[in-house]
């Protein structure tokens, strides 16, 4: 079992592949890493960061794993640099997926009903393109409402509506991070093709990277064999119980969710 995870470094504050690699490790399966951009920090809340893109270094990568032979079971994108980028995962999937394999995409552009530096309106249609082709797709709220072009926020009125125009991207289209009165949701589709909802409390105050952790743990658990509605719970409380942690332990939240102490939970349910 192999998971490729096609995300940027941000060198400081967890996210993207500083916490793809360890949870996905984590979980019992190996991951591979084919590296977007390489940058001081994350841009939610930094500045001064640095950003180099690795976009020209992308084709000689691939060229060596396919006189390899390599073919992945799972491939996930998250954070990518530009619309050349969009275009190098649909090459990578066609390419490297197999073809009984599982393809996820994270359309990581904003958060908090805003989209991050350097995000586009021809990015987010090119990132529509992406989600068409895939199994899964995990947009938080902003990223749904502006991938599904309806209005900010979402509420637990008009959730299902938005989640229906997803599903015409991808038919098993996930909300991460809906707030219902003093609940957090996620709204997804099962595989019956029902619309279902997990909750838990929710944690005042913005939690940086929450969504690749969930993300992460997500993957993880599909390719360990669980189910969509078993992998979307066992991820939501461990982002649960690792923001919950952060709320008291981490004074600035730009460095990430301390979910590595929540690592050892995850696990005994995973195994359980
Ligand atoms: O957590 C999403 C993310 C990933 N990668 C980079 C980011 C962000 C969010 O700000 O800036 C580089």
């Amino acid at each position: 079992m192999r998971v490729l995870a096609i995300n940027d470094i941000s060198c400081v504050g967890k996210c993207s592949l500083t916490t793809s690699l360890p949870i996905i490790s984590a979980c019992g399966v190996e991951c591979s890493v084919l590296p977007t951009a390489i940058l001081s920090t994350h841009t939610g809340g930094f500045t001064g960061y640095t950003f180099h893109d690795l976009t020209s270094e992308i084709p000689d990568i691939l060229a060596h794993w396919k006189s390899l032979g390599l073919k992945f079971d799972y491939i996930c994108s998250g954070y990518l640099g530009s619309i050349d980028q969009i275009e190098m995962v649909k090459k990578v999937k066609d390419e490297l997926l197999k073809e009984d394999g599982k393809f996820i995409v994270d359309p990581v552009m904003g958060d908090g009903g805003r989209l991050y530096a350097g995000f586009t309106d021809a990015f987010i249609e090119k990132m529509r393109d992406l989600c068409r082709l895939a199994d899964y797709i995990l947009p938080n709220v902003t990223e749904a409402c502006y991938l599904a072009d309806v209005p900010y926020p979402l509420t637990k009125d008009n959730a299902e509506a938005c989640l229906k125009k997803l599903q015409k991207l991808c038919p098993q289209a996930m909300i991460t991070g809906v707030v219902d009165g003093t609940d957090i949701t996620v709204w997804y589709t099962d595989e019956q093709g029902e619309t279902q909802t997990y909750a838990h409390k929710n944690v005042e105050g913005f939690f940086h990277g929450a969504g690749d952790v969930f993300a992460s743990a997500f993957i993880g658990a599909l390719a360990r064999g669980k189910s969509e509605k078993t992998a979307i719970a066992l991820a939501s409380d461990f982002v649960a119980a690792s923001i919950r942690r952060t709320a008291v332990e981490v004074p600035d939240k730009r460095y990430g969710l301390n979910f590595e102490a929540e690592i050892y939970p995850l696990l005994e349910k995973l195994n359980g």
